[in-house]
């Protein structure tokens, strides 16, 4: 082995930590209103509904003053309204969802952050309690 080669190898390797740590620090930040005012309608707002693929920090606010909401997050092609639902319980069925991430049940008046890291794709995030995914809590979101 010739002297040139080890001391190469070290700084290609300190460039590849480096650009890693610089992506860790700095999350996407999405703010996620959950919401079902004064005159009852429930909606779920994004401040942006695309992002760059990699890690993302939702700010999640339930603004409610009466209701537990949440805000879940699945992988999904087809159309917003097409999850698996179970009319019984008024709730998408959860178990049929693959790799669902997300915050469940916070209070009202709760914020919680959360960080998850998005593979390129297209998803819907929804909240769960019954009967609201039906009533419009829910939204695409991509991550490009
Ligand atoms: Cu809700």
């Amino acid at each position: 082995m010739n002297k040139l080669s080890f001391p190469r190898w070290i700084v290609i390797f300190a460039f590849a930590h480096t650009a890693s740590l610089a992506i860790a620090a700095e999350p996407v930040q999405v703010e996620v209103k959950l919401s079902d005012g004064s005159n009852g309608k429930m909606s779920l707002n994004l401040s942006t509904s695309t992002v760059a693929a990699g890690p993302v920090e939702f700010v999640v606010q339930n603004q409610s003053s009466s209701l537990k909401h949440e805000f879940m997050i699945v992988p999904w092609t087809t159309k917003l309204d097409a999850l698996p639902y179970e009319p019984k319980t008024q709730q998408v069925n959860e178990a049929k969802l693959g790799a669902m991430e997300g915050v469940e049940d916070l209070a009202p008046g709760e914020t919680v952050t959360t960080r998850m890291v998005l593979a390129k794709g297209r998803y819907i995030v929804f909240c769960n309690e019954p009967g609201h995914y039906m009533a419009s809590m829910r939204s695409v979101f991509v991550a490009k």
